[in-house]
């Protein structure tokens, strides 16, 4: 097992790693940028080194700097934590030559996966469900106008660098296209220097529902259930569950089965999520692969009291998983809470906390960062908590969450506690009736 781990990231997830590591008696390393200086990662890690200046590119992704972190403190690993490096490829395989174990996948899997078009080839050669589409990237307006032509309208245009959403284009009609194919392509080139466009068939309506597996290094791999990610805005979730409201024990069969599938497919090793679109007929598709600890993984653990850290540790360092798969016994439903001001179009609120008060209690898990006096950054993004609400029924995880909402008090910055207010009242959301379109129609009064 690892002596020290380097963990290359900050905030919640930095502590996330930090509590995980103090329990399996790794001792850690904390990076910090002058902004950080005083964050909670920096006084609970054994060690800490300052890594740049506030902006993430002389900081958070600055390879230099964190790989001479890793080598004057002698950790044996480095974790990277969601976002930042996570999932770069170029910095993992620096990492293995300085000698280093990168806590995640190889350089090999992150970009077979991080390529979309290349990604979806190798779903379709395992046999795991694709969204309809073109067969590689389109060559020319030409051939995108011929293919949609054959499809039917609306299709989508993804960039292959993309995910997440950038760089996509809605078609509704054929006297668009033209104009949407050179836009998409100009703003894949420009966003990712990559301009290689694909085209799919457009799935109206549908739920993001991802299955969190974990594979070691000895061909194991498992599944451990589905979250429903479907409310979102603008590309970031705001809550996670599981169960999905939407699942049923044959969907969760057969989703299970093609996540491993998919893991599978490139041996993969580490904990990693398979995203699919489930259209209202429960026609499932692979999306993407994540191939890092996301940030809502936490709402997995407290449905199957699995450490997804711990197992993410303990698979980089070389050990077997069981290779059992795990269903949800409890309800769990997470809350991300963000310094942002959700009557204002979701403008970040950076700035400092006056007043804290967190709540607490039987069925409340709180993953966060903050103290009363702490300075929120402008710098990066703004999730200052997550509350998780666990509980034997759906219904009762609802109930637990308006009880720790209505418990947080968070002065000094504007929050999106408010929404999760009125969002758990919501009717629809209540009864499960939702998706990714939700929020668009969602009116925060
Ligand atoms: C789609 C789609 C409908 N049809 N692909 C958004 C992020 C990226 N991962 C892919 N996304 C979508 N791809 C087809 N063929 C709808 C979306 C989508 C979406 C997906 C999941 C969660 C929220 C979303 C919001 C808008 C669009």
């Amino acid at each position: 097992m690892f002596k020290k781990i380097l963990i290359a990231n900050r905030g919640e997830i930095a502590l996330r790693i930090i509590r995980t590591c103090r329990e399996m008696g790794i001792k850690t390393v904390a990076v910090y940028s002058t902004a950080d200086r005083d964050s909670l990662h920096v006084r609970f890690a054994d060690e800490a080194v300052c890594i740049g200046k506030p902006q993430g590119t002389f900081s958070y992704l600055n390879v230099q700097a964190i790989m001479a972190a890793a080598e004057i403190t002698n950790a044996d690993a480095i974790h990277p934590g969601y976002g930042f490096l996570a999932e770069n490829a170029d910095f993992a395989e620096i990492c293995s030559r300085y000698n280093i174990k990168f806590i995640g996948p190889t350089p090999e899997m992150i970009r077979r996966m991080g390529d979309k078009m290349t990604a979806k080839e190798t779903m379709i050669a395992a046999g795991v469900p694709v969204i309809p589409g073109s067969e590689g990237l389109l060559e020319s307006v030409a051939e995108a106008k011929k293919l949609a032509g054959e499809m039917g309208y609306p299709v989508i245009l993804k960039a292959t660098a993309g995910g997440g959403g950038k760089g996509m284009r809605v078609v509704w009609q054929e006297s668009e296209i033209e104009k949407a194919y050179d836009t998409a392509k100009a703003e894949a080139g420009a966003s990712f220097k990559n301009d290689g466009i694909y085209m799919e068939k457009f799935v109206e309506e549908p739920r993001h529902i991802e299955i969190q597996v974990a594979g070691d290094q000895f061909g194991t791999v498992c599944h451990l259930s589905e979250r429903d990610c479907s409310i979102q805005r603008r590309h970031q979730k705001l809550v996670e569950e599981s169960p999905s409201p939407f699942m049923t024990p044959e969907l969760r069969q057969r989703m299970g089965e093609a996540a491993i599938k998919a893991a599978s497919a490139i041996n993969y090793e580490s904990v990693g999520t398979i995203e699919f679109l489930v259209d209202k007929h429960r026609n499932f598709y692979f999306m993407e692969m994540n191939t890092r600890i996301q940030v809502e993984h936490g709402v997995t653990e407290e449905v199957t009291s699995y450490d997804l850290v711990k197992e993410q540790i303990k698979i980089a360092a070389g050990e077997p998983i069981s290779g059992k798969n795990y269903e949800p016994t409890m309800h769990a439903i997470e809350c991300r809470i963000n310094a942002e001001d959700p009557y204002n179009d979701f403008r970040p609120s950076p700035g400092m906390i006056q007043v804290l008060h967190t709540p607490g209690g039987h069925g409340v898990r709180i993953d966060s960062h903050i103290y009363a006096g702490y300075v929120i950054p402008p710098f990066y993004d703004s999730m200052i908590a997550k509350i998780i609400a666990v509980a034997q029924t759906r219904e009762e995880a609802i109930s637990t969450m308006e009880r720790a909402l209505s418990e947080y008090v968070i002065e000094g910055v504007k929050t999106t506690i408010p929404f999760h207010q009125q969002l758990m009242k919501n009717k629809d959301f209540r009864e499960g009736n939702f998706t990714t379109k939700f929020t668009e129609t969602f009116e925060l009064r």
